[in-house]
């Protein structure tokens, strides 16, 4: 069967905007791998393409799809029912499935909104994918694991699908059915993405991960990963390499044989990844560095005691310190990712994080706003306690405000996100740092003369997005 997979877009790009990123849907990747050993499969990355639904309806009319299968994170399920629509408006014939977090979380509600999806499948993709695909030739859905599904006008959900326990045994993610050309970081550089594990043993109280996958963390093997990165270098024209594990560094000693693998194989590649935690030492931090480790995103979240306490992120400003210097000393560029104005916090609180945010003066802060995601914790508290004001799931972007709680409103929050993004920016200090950073990159050669007209429009850009705030 010809299978077509689509990845939509959303409303909203916090990370295009400000860091320039435009990311490959790699699980699709992998769910097309295990697919194009018996079909033939065709992906559309509609936000890297800048494809929209009349052009997507197009393809679909020329490809023939047997069946079609959208990625679907709560901010893209407003797009990714426009694709499943167009399809059955094209040939009702198509079978219709959806996967990735919100439609793993919330699959009966997703199929009881939209009456032209067939199926979801909840979870990892890679052996119920193909097992459906199979069942919608020739044999029986009830006997798949992992999937909820519309049978004679009712929605039945078959038993759950164990977690993949060797991830080293998948194959790489069909990279070659992606528009890999497109995928970009700082709007310049050249970027290819892996993921070496999966799950995530902690529990905080805002994070899907635990909600889809509970909590444990699976791991490749360091040769297996090295193996990918080299890969990557050899068949692609990257400039970097991005990890995009929920948790890549939980195990140190996994990551030190990484680094390890890397300075062994003489593998000269400027890579990346986003930290879960703030535990890491000045030690660990230079065997990254050394190994070409350069763009360290920290998930920092909240730097609010009182946020702490209630979202179950134990991270300490005294340890955020610290790592934030080590890794400047060491010549990182340094993301952070900030929540303002989570339940308990008031504007004088946001305003300390605000403030924080300038002394700790890393190259890139996000700041987001809270969005309670399904299926969370989170989700659950602020249902209860009424603060969800907004119910259109397309805003749930972290760039718009949606709950209200006793101490700031949407539009307080909402000013206040603005004041962040508006005093830290455009301030000398950060604009000095980046040229510090820049100037850094530029001598160590990861910013090459065909960087610069790309990294120069896309400063531009965010300069004037910043101003029109
Ligand atoms: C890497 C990542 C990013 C990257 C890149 C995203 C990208 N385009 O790849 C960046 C940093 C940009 C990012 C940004 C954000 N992210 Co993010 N991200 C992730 C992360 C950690 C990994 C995604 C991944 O590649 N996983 C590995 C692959 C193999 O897994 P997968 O994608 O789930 O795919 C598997 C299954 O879902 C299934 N499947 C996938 N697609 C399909 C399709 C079909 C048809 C089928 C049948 C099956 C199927 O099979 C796949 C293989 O097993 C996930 C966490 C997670 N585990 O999902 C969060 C996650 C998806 N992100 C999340 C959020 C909230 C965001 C942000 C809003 C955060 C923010 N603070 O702004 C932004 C939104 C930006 C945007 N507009 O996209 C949430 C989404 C929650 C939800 N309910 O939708 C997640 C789940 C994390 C969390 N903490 O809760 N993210
Ligand atoms: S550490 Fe990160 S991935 Fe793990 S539960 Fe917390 S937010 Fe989710």
């Amino acid at each position: 069967m010809k299978v077509l997979l689509i990845h939509p877009p959303c409303e909203e790009e916090i990370y295009q905007r400000f860091l320039g990123l435009i990311a490959p849907p790699i699980g699709l990747a992998y769910v097309a791998a295990m697919l194009e050993r018996e079909h033939e499969v065709k992906i559309i990355d509609m936000p890297a393409e800048r494809k929209d639904i009349a052009k997507v309806k197009r393809e679909i009319e020329m490809f023939k799809p047997g069946a079609l299968g959208v990625y679907c994170a709560t901010y893209r399920v407003d797009y990714a029912n426009q694709v499943i629509n167009a399809t059955k408006e094209v040939d009702a014939n198509i079978r219709t499935m959806m996967g990735g977090p919100h439609a793993s979380l919330l699959a009966e509600d997703v199929l009881a909104r939209n009456p032209n999806l067939d199926a979801v499948v909840c979870g990892e993709g890679e052996i119920t994918v193909p097992e459906l695909i199979h069942a919608w030739e020739s044999g029986e859905l009830a006997e798949i694991r992992g999937m909820v599904f519309r049978e004679n006008g009712h929605v039945v959900r078959n038993p759950p699908r164990p977690l993949i326990a060797d991830l080293d045994s998948l194959p790489y993610p069909a990279r070659h059915l992606l528009p890999m050309d497109k995928y970009r970081l700082f709007g310049a550089f050249k970027m290819g993405t892996i993921v070496s594990s999966r799950g995530c043993p902690h529990g905080c109280h805002y994070c899907s991960v635990p909600a889809i996958y509970g909590r444990k963390w699976r791991a490749r093997g360091a040769e297996n990963v090295v193996d990918e990165m080299e890969y990557l270098c050899d068949n692609y024209d990257l400039d970097l390499i991005m990890f995009f594990d929920d948790n890549f560094d939980l195990d140190k000693k996994r990551t030190e044989s990484i680094c390890d693998e890397i300075m062994e194989r003489g593998l000269e590649i400027t890579w990346g990844y986003e930290s879960a935690s703030m535990d890491i030492d000045r030690e660990h931090l230079k065997k990254l560095r050394d190994a070409g480790c350069r763009i360290l995103s920290y998930g920092i979240e909240t730097t609010s005691s009182k946020s702490i306490a209630t979202m179950k992120k134990s991270i300490s400003t005294q340890e955020i310190r610290e790592v934030m210097e080590t890794s400047k000393d060491l010549g990182m560029l340094r993301i952070a990712n900030i929540i303002l104005g989570l339940p308990g916090e008031s504007k004088e609180d946001v305003e300390e994080s605000i403030e924080l945010a300038k002394e700790l003066n890393p190259e890139y802060p996000l700041f987001f706003l809270p969005a309670p995601y399904p299926g969370t914790k989170f989700y659950e508290t602020a249902q209860k306690m009424g603060m969800i004001k907004e119910l259109d799931w397309s805003k749930y972007t972290t760039a718009n405000p949606i709950i209200e709680t006793q101490q700031l409103s949407l539009d307080e929050v909402r000013e206040l996100n603005r004041k962040a993004y508006k005093e830290f920016y455009l301030r000398p200090g950060a604009m000095k740092n980046n040229l510090r950073m820049a100037y850094d990159f530029i001598k160590c050669g990861i910013i090459k003369p065909r960087h610069i007209p790309g990294l120069a429009y896309h400063q531009l850009k965010t300069f004037a997005c910043l101003v029109r705030l």
